[in-house]
């Protein structure tokens, strides 16, 4: 089963949305398998953003470090979700990175509205709510950056019983 890394931003946790936020995934069937609330440094998000994210490389000096001072105005709350496909999944579920051009129905869209270029005028990242990742190979990096093996549980979900093998034959 695949593992994505969710981060619920200051944003999200300043505007008291992150449960309604988490209901759409377990809504969705994805499993929560790890949890935790803090307060990351400079390093742990230069290594998040550039390290495995390349968002300095991407998109210049000023985005960057407008985005690392973004996320260190809160706690954030990190997550590792899993599923049937579950990179892709949540990604479609949060929606495109400037809000603006979010699909209402993405979390993204419904629970945002900036552009880049307001968020450059005030010298912020864009806030949109929450950190996915993109890809499998950055999902299994952001994981292994984020939560330490005994921070990551093994459990059962009732929905696994229909993501796993059928145990019946149909009846005739
Ligand atoms: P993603 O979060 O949709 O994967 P990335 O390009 O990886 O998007 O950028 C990481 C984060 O940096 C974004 O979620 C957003 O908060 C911020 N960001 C990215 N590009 C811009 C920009 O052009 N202006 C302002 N903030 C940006
Ligand atoms: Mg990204």
């Amino acid at each position: 089963m695949e593992r994505t890394l969710i981060v619920f931003k200051p944003d999200a946790v300043q505007r008291g949305i992150v449960g309604e936020i988490l209901s759409r995934f377990e809504r969705a069937g994805l499993k929560i398998v790890g949890a935790k609330m803090l307060n990351p440094d400079y390093k742990h998000y230069f290594e998040h953003y550039e390290g495995i994210g390349t968002l300095k490389t991407r998109k210049g000096d000023k985005i960057f470090e407008d985005q690392l001072a973004s996320m260190q105005e809160g706690p954030v709350i990190a997550m590792v979700l899993e599923g049937v496909e579950a990179v892709e999944v949540v990604r479609k579920m949060v929606g495109p990175t400037e809000p603006k051009s979010a699909q209402p129905g993405t979390i993204r869209g419904d629970y945002a509205h900036v552009t880049y270029s307001a968020a450059a005028s005030i010298n912020r990242g864009v806030s949109n709510i929450i950190h996915a990742s993109a890809e499998k190979d950055e999902a299994e990096q952001e994981i292994a950056h984020w939560f330490s093996d005994s921070e990551l549980h093994d459990y059962q979900t009732v929905h696994e019983r229909f993501t796993q093998p059928a145990p019946h034959k149909a009846k005739k």
